[in-house]
């Protein structure tokens, strides 16, 4: 791309694209030019307790759900956002009329905890049973081999309906995200989960999204997650992450491979965040999976960068889809999928 090229595309992305830039610099930490209002949000130190209130549900169509609040169960369930160090108390109602239990991912948790039948840390139908995970720092072990910390992109998920595998429980929705973060991890603006259950994205019908709505500049989180019987490839357009912890690159010499598409296989989680339309502008921007019998078969959904105006170029909401089912704006809020900071 010549100069002019990309004056003009800066141009067309407008200001709040421009800003945008600068806080990419900042983060990466060639300060000096950046205003007060493009500094990025950081992580605090962990080490605290919390507690969390978890219900999972029969949804009216037959899925199921894990949510916060009773009759608020979604597919994801809600993101647990912790800081290393951190604990958290889960106690978990089981509304359902089927054993059911909260298995997680990447962090810590004593055998009570560990939300199978093997150890009788399943919740019967009504009953209640409080599940604590803990997160801890990196730090050097006695014998001076280094432990890593849990700072990473988790998740959790059902381990007993249908099977004692939770294969019923994880098909029919019984899934969420975890983020730990270290202190000092950029903070994003926006985070959304994808997960890829079996040929579906968030156990929505094929051809049906889940899209994402942001503006030109947003810093936007992407957790994705894979679950079912397959193999996929994660592909973004026009949008690149590195292929490391945090998706971010840490400076010039960070040596992780900057990539577009990552094959991912069940139980897989990772994340990233990008400048929504960085370079690029606004515009209805796909995801999907690329193995090409999956894309066609419906696992695409869109990333919706909009102009300040709130206009999407070139984007007419229905005709992308085949099914026109998807609403272009409705559904980032609704599924439980995205998450405002
Ligand atoms: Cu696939």
């Amino acid at each position: 791309m010549d100069r002019r090229g990309f004056n003009r595309r800066v141009l067309l992305g407008g200001a709040v694209a421009a800003t945008s830039l600068s806080v990419a610099i900042e983060t990466v930490g060639a300060s000096g030019t950046a205003s007060a209002a493009a500094q990025v949000r950081t992580a605090p130190a962990g080490g605290v307790v919390r507690h969390l209130k978890m219900y999972a549900e029969k949804l009216p169509d037959g899925q199921m759900g894990y949510g916060f609040e009773k009759g608020k169960a979604s597919i994801p369930g809600p993101l647990i956002e912790l800081n290393e160090g951190d604990t958290v108390h889960i106690e978990f109602e089981n509304t359902m009329d089927v054993a059911a239990s909260l298995h997680v991912h990447g962090l810590d948790y004593e055998i009570s905890s560990d939300g199978t039948k093997l150890n009788k840390s399943d919740v019967e139908p009504g009953g209640t049973r409080t599940y604590t995970w803990r997160t801890h720092a990196p730090g050097a072990r006695k014998d001076g081999t280094w432990r890593a910390g849990s700072a990473g992109y988790w998740h959790y998920h059902d381990h007993v309906v249908g099977t004692e595998h939770g294969t019923g429980g994880l098909r029919k929705g019984l899934y969420g995200p975890v983020i730990v973060r270290r202190k000092g991890d950029v903070l994003p603006d926006k985070t959304v989960t994808v997960v890829f259950n079996d040929l579906l994205i968030n156990n929505k019908p094929a051809h049906s999204g889940p899209n994402f709505d942001a503006t030109v500049g947003d810093r936007v989180e992407f957790v994705v997650i894979t679950h079912g019987e397959y193999y996929h490839t994660f592909h973004m357009h026009g949008h690149r992450w590195a292929d490391n912890r945090t998706g971010l690159l840490t400076g010039p010499d960070d040596p992780s491979q900057v990539i577009d598409n990552k094959i991912v296989g069940p139980a897989d989680s990772f994340g990233f965040q990008v400048i929504a339309g960085e370079g690029v502008g606004a515009g209805a921007w796909m995801y999907h999976c690329h193995v090409q019998s999956h894309s066609d078969m419906g696992m695409v959904g869109l990333f919706l960068v909009r102009r300040t105006d709130g206009t999407i170029p070139g984007y007419e909401p229905h005709e992308p889809h085949g099914s026109g089912t998807a609403d272009a704006s409705g559904d980032s809020g609704e599924s439980g999928a995205s998450h405002e900071h």
